[in-house]
């Protein structure tokens, strides 16, 4: 059985939304970070943790390659063509997305007061803005990053996505608003927003 811990406005939705996907049962709890429940499993106090029985994983990304391996499908196998071009979007995606975000929320309400400079997110937001032509050009006729395939990068991507929402960074037209659409109206993605 698995458990969950994180709450769902987190990464932590990667790895519920992961689950959905592949029909595996789980528990959830939403555990702030920093608090006790999540230190017990993640000494850096960070979410999401996946415990697979006991055992305790952390990191979103690779939470989401130990599932899809684990129940071979959202992935290509290891060791194949495919699979080198899919983690090249895995990488792209927390290079020139996620780290954008995640630096605009340090800089927003995670570093100290003191340390915070709110003038490095219009940078943030300039390169958010090159990022996603990137991934319009990444995506080519799609549907997913992997053609037909959906895959964990797509999952990253759609995350990112939302995140970008709710930080008010840049918003993509086109091709990539209907990927971002395609992928928020799945069933999966539905049920674990409901968690
Ligand atoms: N690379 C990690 C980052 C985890 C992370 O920074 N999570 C945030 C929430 S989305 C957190 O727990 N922040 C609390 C902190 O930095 O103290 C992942 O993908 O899981």
């Amino acid at each position: 059985m698995y458990t969950v811990i994180g709450g769902v406005r987190s990464r932590t939705f990667r790895v519920l939304w992961m689950l959905e996907e592949l029909g595996q049962p789980y528990e959830h709890l939403p555990a702030a970070p920093r608090s006790d429940d999540v230190v017990a499993h993640n000494p850096s106090g960070k979410v999401p943790v996946l415990l697979d029985g006991q055992i305790p994983l952390t990191d979103s990304t690779a939470i989401l390659t130990y599932l899809a391996d684990k129940h071979g499908a959202m992935t290509f196998p290891a060791g194949t063509i495919d699979r080198a071009r899919q983690d090249g979007h895995t990488q792209f995606l927390l290079d020139e997305l996620d780290a954008l975000l995640w630096t605009a929320s340090r800089h927003s309400f995670i570093l100290p007061e003191e340390l915070r400079v709110s003038a490095v997110k219009d940078s943030l937001k300039w390169e958010y803005e090159r990022s996603l032509e990137r991934l319009e050009w990444r995506l080519g006729k799609g549907p997913y990053l992997m053609g037909e395939t959906m895959t964990v990068p797509d999952i990253i991507a759609a995350h990112c996505g939302g995140w970008a929402v709710v930080a008010k960074f840049p918003q993509p037209n086109g091709a990539l608003k209907d990927y971002f659409e395609r992928l928020r109206s799945r069933e999966a993605y539905q049920r674990a927003q409901a968690a």
